[in-house]
């Protein structure tokens, strides 16, 4: 078993790791920017090291520094949480060189996924449904980029191979725009990202994001627990998430789960991790794989009464995956909605000290926050302040339940988006289910 690990982020995601080293009696390093002191898993942590100032930079990303603390406080793993250095397979090599334990996938397999055509690739030839595309780099010969969306149909999407999250890409209409588009897509992916690689789908127009959370040990086991519907989304940040995603049908569901529990076993992958999928007109279409734990990983915990991020600890202490696909079970229905910190009407972040905090309870209620009376959200780092999850035997029950905890939950001092959340859960498209990836955006006049 890992002895003692030493968590490499901030806020929620920190103490929740911290919380489930504490399950497996795993000793705990917290490591923290200047501002941080303050922050909750740094007082419970059984030691705390300042790595450097507040900028993200000089301390969350800065590797030196969170290598240095683990050989001072005898740390024998890392959990990198996510954002930050997550899925940063140059990091990850740099630990495990270190003779030190990534809790997460080798650095072979964060750097395929990081290329988003090798890992279209993988997964195509691993079985995985993808969007048809040009299945390869795109290549400086008009002519040839002509063909390529002509076989595709348009309209086309450019993507860039080192982008993913929603940088990095650029839709074509038709043949008018396909070279200018290549072109400028190319320079901004070499500008941004250092490599101008840049591939070609066939884009969707109203597509659902659903995804696939597994659990794979690296020697040979690997299982799934089911979908989770993130199509409500502003400027590529997800808003509120389900589980299960609502509304397909049960045998496109089941192939899509075997096509990705095959696929882990195929590349031998290790740890958690989610494929992500545009779902229309009944079909799923495999856009990019995330080697990370991610913001939204509850509400497939609640549905499974898996937990993943003890999970991932068990896996990186070289344990085999102690229970099959049968042993899971999945029941009910659960949602997230992710508190921010920033304006509900403008979106603009929101720093400052929260005066007073009332947390929702009661059954079925989750909440994943750092937040305290008192607690200053620094300006230096994402607005996430907290999550509510709540869990019923249906959907219904599970947002009836998300109502009342957001009714009940009272953060002053600073402006959140919980207005915005008690807006959506009573959103009469979005309590039918299934609304589109542009749906929110829409909504809000975007
Ligand atoms: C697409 C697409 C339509 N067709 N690919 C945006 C984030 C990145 N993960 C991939 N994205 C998209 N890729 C094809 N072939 C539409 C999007 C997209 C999107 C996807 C998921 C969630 C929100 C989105 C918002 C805008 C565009």
């Amino acid at each position: 078993m890992l002895e003692k690990v030493l968590i490499a982020n901030r806020g929620e995601i920190a103490l929740r790791i911290l919380r489930a080293c504490k399950e497996l009696d795993i000793k705990t390093v917290a490591v923290h920017s200047k501002v941080d002191a303050a922050l909750k898993h740094v007082k419970l942590a059984d030691e705390a090291i300042c790595i450097g100032p507040n900028p993200s930079p000089q301390s969350y990303l800065n590797v030196p520094a969170i290598i240095s603390a683990m050989e001072i406080t005898g740390a024998t793993g890392v959990h990198p949480g996510y954002g930050f250095l997550a899925e940063n397979a140059d990091f990850a090599e740099q630990v495990e060189k270190s003779g030190f334990v990534f809790i997460g996938p080798t650095a072979d397999t964060i750097r395929i996924m990081g290329d988003k055509v090798a890992a279209i690739k993988a997964m195509k030839a691993a079985g995985v449904p993808t969007v048809p595309g040009s299945d390869g780099p795109l290549t400086e010969n008009e002519e040839q980029l002509r063909q390529t969306a002509q076989r595709i149909g348009y309209p086309v999407i450019i993507k860039a191979a080192a982008g993913g999250g929603g940088r990095g890409m650029r839709v074509v209409e038709s043949e008018d725009n396909l070279i200018n588009s290549v072109t400028i897509t190319k320079t901004e992916a070499a500008a941004a990202f250092g490599d101008g690689t840049v591939y070609m789908e066939k884009f969707l127009q109203n597509p659902r994001h659903v995804e696939v959370q597994v659990l794979a040990d690296g020697q040979g086991r690997a299982i799934h627990l089911g979908d989770r519907d993130c199509s409500l989304q502003r400027r590529h940040q997800k808003v509120l998430e389900e589980a299960p995603a609502p509304g397909i049908p049960e045998d496109a569901r089941q192939a899509v789960f075997d096509s990705c529990v095959n696929a882990c076993v195929q590349i031998n992958y290790r740890g958690a991790g989610t494929f992500e999928f545009l779902y229309e007109d009944g079909r799923f279409y495999f856009i990019e794989m995330n080697t990370r734990v991610q913001v939204e990983h509850p509400v497939s915990e609640m549905i499974t009464g898996v937990d993943i991020v003890k999970e991932q600890l068990l896996i990186a202490s070289g344990l085999p995956l102690s229970f099959q696909q049968e042993d899971i079970s999945f029941r009910g229905h659960a949602f997230e909605c992710r508190i921010n910190a920033e304006d509900s009407v403008n979106f603009m972040p929101q720093p400052g000290t929260i005066e007073a905090y009332h947390a929702p309870g009661g059954n079925g209620i989750r909440v994943d926050s750092h937040i305290y009376n008192g607690y200053t959200v620094p300006p230096n780092y994402d607005s996430l302040i907290g999550k509510v999850i709540t869990y019923g035997r249906d959907r219904d029950t599970a947002l009836s339940r998300m109502r009342i905890a957001l009714d009940e939950m009272v953060i002053e001092g600073i402006k959140t988006n919980i207005a915005l959340q008690e807006d959506l859960v009573r959103d009469e498209a979005f309590k039918k289910g299934g609304v589109n990836i542009h749906y929110l955006e829409k909504k809000l006049g975007l």
